[in-house]
């Protein structure tokens, strides 16, 4: 995937502000905060989205989820946080490379539904 937005963060052609980086994830502020936390974790490897998942992507996707807890307490979410995939057209997703966002801050955040 080339010219996958989050491949070329992955590769170094775009800047981010990286906050956390090993040789299976990126994370990365979001451009557009929604909240004053607001970090971008994905997996190096593309995957398109939540609906691509297979099997073999099960190691790679718990070691996401325990990452998006250490980032967000090291980002100062020590009171909680939210973490969205969203996913496809009607989950809104807007890039097609599998992101978690990481959303906190100091307030509780608006109810989603
Ligand atoms: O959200 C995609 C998110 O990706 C959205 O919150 C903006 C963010 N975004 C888009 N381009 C960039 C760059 N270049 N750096 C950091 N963040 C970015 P989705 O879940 O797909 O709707």
């Amino acid at each position: 995937m080339t010219d996958c937005l989050f491949c070329r963060i992955v590769r170094g052609e775009i800047p981010a502000r990286k906050v956390y980086e090993d040789d299976l994830v990126v994370a990365f502020h979001d451009i557009q905060p929604a909240a004053p936390v607001h970090i971008l974790l994905i997996p190096k490897l593309h995957i398109a989205s939540m609906a691509d998942l297979e099997l073999s992507h099960e190691g790679l996707m718990g070691h996401l989820m325990v990452l998006a807890s250490r980032i967000a307490r090291e980002q100062g979410c020590t009171d909680g946080f939210r973490t969205i995939v969203n996913t496809g057209r009607v989950g809104l997703q807007e890039v097609y490379h599998l992101h978690v966002h990481i959303v906190g801050g100091p307030q509780p955040l608006p109810p989603m539904l």
